[in-house]
Parts: C-alpha cells; sequence; structure tokens
C-alpha cells in the first residue's frame, strides 16, 4: 500500500519528556496517559485544535494580506485543496496527541454558489473527515455553522431585519447539526457572530433578541427530532464583529436564556479573550457560569492587554490558568466538554513548526495549571479560608439569613437590642496573594 504523503515530515510525534528536557518539541508537563483519579490527563483536559485558526489562518490583518503560506494549499480546485488540507490537519492533530478538533462548517469545504452546492461540498469533507476520525481515533469535541462571514449576514444571522436572511442561517445551522450528529460532536456552539448592532438608528433591539430566542429554540426542536445528544453551548462576546453583540458575557447570557425559557438547553463555552474584552477576568466568568451549573467547555486562548481586539492568542500565563483550574476543578470539571485552541500564529509565525510550538506550549500552560490547581484544592488552605470568612451564616442569625428566615424587622431589632457595632475583619488579600505564589514558584 502507498504511504500518504507527510505534511509535516521532519516533525515526529510529541512526546512527554518531562520538566528537565531541554527539547522544544516535546511535553514538560502534560503527560497525555498519566492517571490521575483514575481518570487519565487526556481525559482530564479534553484538548482541542481549532481548524479555523490552524488549518485556514493566514495571518492576514486589516492592513495586509496573509504571510503564512502552507505547502499543501496548492492547485486551483478547491475541494480537492480542501481534502488535502484535512489530510494536513490530521496528521497535525496526530502528531500533537490532542484528542479532539472544532470546526465550522465552512472552515473544512468551500461555500458554493447555493445552499445546495454548498452541502454537497460539505458533504464529501464530512466523508473525508470521518475515515480519518477512524483512523486516527481524533473525535469532534463541537460543530457550529459560520454565520458572519457571508456579506448576506452582513446585519446579522439570526437578528437580522431581513426574515429571509433568517431562513438561510436555519437551513445552515441545520445542517451543520446534521453534520455535527454525523460526526459524533459532542457539543455544538453558538457564537453570536454578527448578532449585535452598531446603531439604534436602524435596529430594532427587542425584536431582534426575540427573533434570536425563536432561532435557538428551533435549534433545540430540530436536535431534538434527529437525536443529537451533544451539549448546546453559548459563547459570549461583548464586542467584534458589531459593537454591541447581545450576547455580551455570561451574566446577560444566563438573562437572555432564562428570560426566554433556554435555560434547560444550554450552557456555556467560556473564551478568555472574551472574558478579557467583556472587562472580566477569565476565572470571573467560569465562576460565574459554574455558580449556575451552566459551565460547558473553553475556548483557550488569550488576548493582550495592551490591545482592545481579540488576538487570540495562545495562553502560557501559568497564573491565569491556574486559577481557571482551580475554579473549573471546584465545579466537577467540564462534562462534554474541553479545552479548545481558539488561538492563532501571530502574523509572522510562518513555520508548520510553530503550530507545533503554540500548541506544546498551550497545553503545557494548561497541564501545569491542572496540576498546581490540584494541589491547591487538596491542601485546602483557600477553602479553609473562605469557610472561615462566610461562617458567620453558618449558625444563628446569619443562618436565619441565608435561610430567608428572618426579615428587616427581626435584624433591627437584633442589631438595636443585642448585636451593636460589628468589628471589622481584614480580607487579607496580600496575604492570600502570596499564598497563591507559594504554589506557583515553590
Ligand atoms: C470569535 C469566536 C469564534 C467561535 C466559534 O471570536 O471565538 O471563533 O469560537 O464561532
Ligand atoms: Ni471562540
Ligand atoms: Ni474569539
Amino acid at each position: 500500500m502507498k504511504k500518504a504523503k507527510s505534511h509535516f515530515p521532519r516533525i515526529k510525534s510529541i512526546a512527554y519528556e518531562g520538566p528537565g528536557t531541554k527539547n522544544p518539541l516535546a511535553f514538560r508537563h502534560y503527560n497525555a496517559d498519566e492517571v490521575v483519579d483514575g481518570k487519565t490527563m487526556a481525559a482530564h483536559l479534553r484538548f482541542s485544535v481549532a481548524y479555523w485558526h490552524a488549518f485556514r489562518g493566514t495571518g492576514a490583518d486589516p492592513f495586509g494580506p496573509g504571510t503564512i503560506q502552507r505547502p499543501w494549499e496548492k492547485g486551483t480546485d478547491a475541494m480537492s485543496i480542501a481534502k488535502t488540507r484535512m489530510d494536513a490537519a490530521f496528521e497535525f492533530f496526530q502528531k500533537l496527541g490532542v484528542p479532539f478538533y472544532c470546526f465550522h462548517d465552512r472552515d473544512i469545504a468551500p461555500e458554493g454558489r447555493t445552499l445546495a452546492e454548498s452541502n454537497r461540498n460539505l458533504d464529501q469533507l464530512v466523508a473525508h473527515a470521518k475515515g480519518h476520525q477512524k483512523a486516527t481515533g481524533v473525535k469532534l469535541l463541537w460543530g457550529t455553522a459560520n454565520l458572519f462571514s457571508n456579506r448576506r449576514y452582513m446585519c446579522g444571522a439570526a437578528t437580522n431585519p431581513d426574515a429571509h436572511v433568517f431562513a438561510y442561517a436555519a437551513a445552515q445551522v441545520k445542517k451543520a447539526l446534521d453534520v455535527t450528529q454525523a460526526l459524533g460532536g459532542q457539543n455544538y456552539v453558538f457564537w453570536g457572530g454578527r448578532e449585535g448592532y452598531e446603531t439604534l438608528l436602524n435596529t430594532n433591539l427587542k425584536r431582534e433578541q426575540a427573533h434570536l430566542a425563536a432561532f435557538l429554540h428551533m435549534a433545540v426542536d430540530y436536535a431534538k427530532s434527529i437525536g443529537f445528544k451533544g451539549q448546546f453551548l453559548i459563547e459570549p462576546k461583548p464586542k467584534e464583529p458589531t459593537k454591541h453583540q447581545y450576547d455580551f458575557d455570561v451574566a446577560s447570557g444566563i438573562a437572555f436564556l432564562r428570560t426566554h425559557g433556554l435555560e434547560p438547553h444550554f450552557k456555556f463555552n467560556i473564551e478568555t479573550n472574551h472574558a478579557t474584552l467583556a472587562g472580566h477576568s477569565f476565572q470571573h466568568e467560569i465562576e460565574t457560569a459554574a455558580a449556575h451549573g451552566l459551565l460547558g467547555s473553553i475556548d483557550a486562548n488569550a488576548g493582550d492587554e495592551l490591545l482592545g481586539w481579540d488576538t487570540d492568542q495562545f495562553n502560557t500565563n501559568v497564573k491565569e490558568l491556574t486559577l481557571a483550574m482551580v475554579s473549573i476543578l471546584r465545579a466537577g470539571g467540564l462534562g462534554s466538554g474541553g479545552l479548545n485552541f481558539d488561538a492563532k500564529l501571530r502574523r509572522p509565525s510562518i513555520d508548520p513548526e510553530d503550530l507545533f510550538h503554540a500548541h506544546i506550549g498551550g497545553m503545557d500552560a494548561y497541564a501545569l495549571a491542572f496540576k498546581l490547581a490540584r494541589r491547591i484544592l487538596a491542601d485546602g488552605q483557600f477553602a479553609g479560608f473562605l469557610k472561615e470568612r462566610y461562617a458567620s451564616y453558618d449558625t444563628g442569625f446569619g443562618r436565619d439569613i441565608a435561610k430567608r428566615r428572618v426579615g428587616f424587622r427581626e435584624l433591627n431589632r437584633l442589631v438595636l437590642t443585642k448585636l451593636g457595632e460589628p468589628t471589622p475583619r481584614s480580607g487579607k488579600q496580600e496575604y492570600l496573594e502570596n499564598l497563591l505564589n507559594t504554589y506557583l514558584h515553590g
């Protein structure tokens, strides 16, 4: 049998070599098969590669076209390029050792002149992906539809003022759901795309939000009718591409889901840089979702704190990730979700090898954060501090407050007759920051 041509001939499978290694193409912390609490690290962390950045990203920015030229992007037939590109992608997934990948419909197959042609193109690439998934064991973490690149969606998809565009988007998502199911996708993501607005001079905010809710209800109904069991996820983002995105952050997402009766069907896919853009920390967004039992999955990346846009960088900030992992583990993990590298190479990082360095760095940073977070939780020092800090609500009148057994009248009487002035207690932030550093730096 003819051996398939390698697209990364100089790179061997990336192995775990431990923290002491000097090999930049090896893992120092991520040991996929290491069993932690009865589960491998691979099963705990569920890493995923984002097809759009890793295999469709060219380094283009508003000031110039792409800089990244891949050897496999050759020829004139878009369909055969798409297939070769997918061969390269699966070779990459396998050499990197990631169990999952994610895509938008238009990432893997070119858009045709009509929806029917787009669907036929997609079917061919889905068949190709099926073969690769079977051969490599790599699985689909989530599927989604690109409802933002084509000019028909310039004023939104589900929130478009034209019902015709809404209908088109519905047909596209129907197909994306079929495809996600055919490939065994474990989740389906709705990132808002252009669901938002630039100016209220041309926008009926209330109607647009109601239409978005109608769209999501249709998705839930359709998924049910085809027996799709994957988890639906909303990915909040406050701005970009539109000035006001309707899914601003997790808190506004929760309000939206509850208002429209969608809460039982959705969880959140939280992206680090989207949290930054919303003026929150990554951990804040995770903790907010977890507090409501709605933590679903993570788009693992980082923004640049000096820039105000979605720079989608690989995250190597162990402190930020350790705090995130503390919240994720405390919430009981990500369930069917995972850590998807929605992150791209910088414009001058043009070597195929850079794709490996980027993902190795991201995976190692998360693996180290995972280990540190486990140690933090096992030691229980922060948990002990928190327990103590809120202890006044565990007994007596504090407990009555928490259980809503008292009101203003009772508390007023208590303060006037018995309690008097409270004694302020230190919040101990500096002590706690130093304590955190003992885990990060010994
Ligand atoms: C864009 C989003 C997008 C989603 C998938 O900012 O992060 O990449 O993850 O549509
Ligand atoms: Ni994302
Ligand atoms: Ni993003």
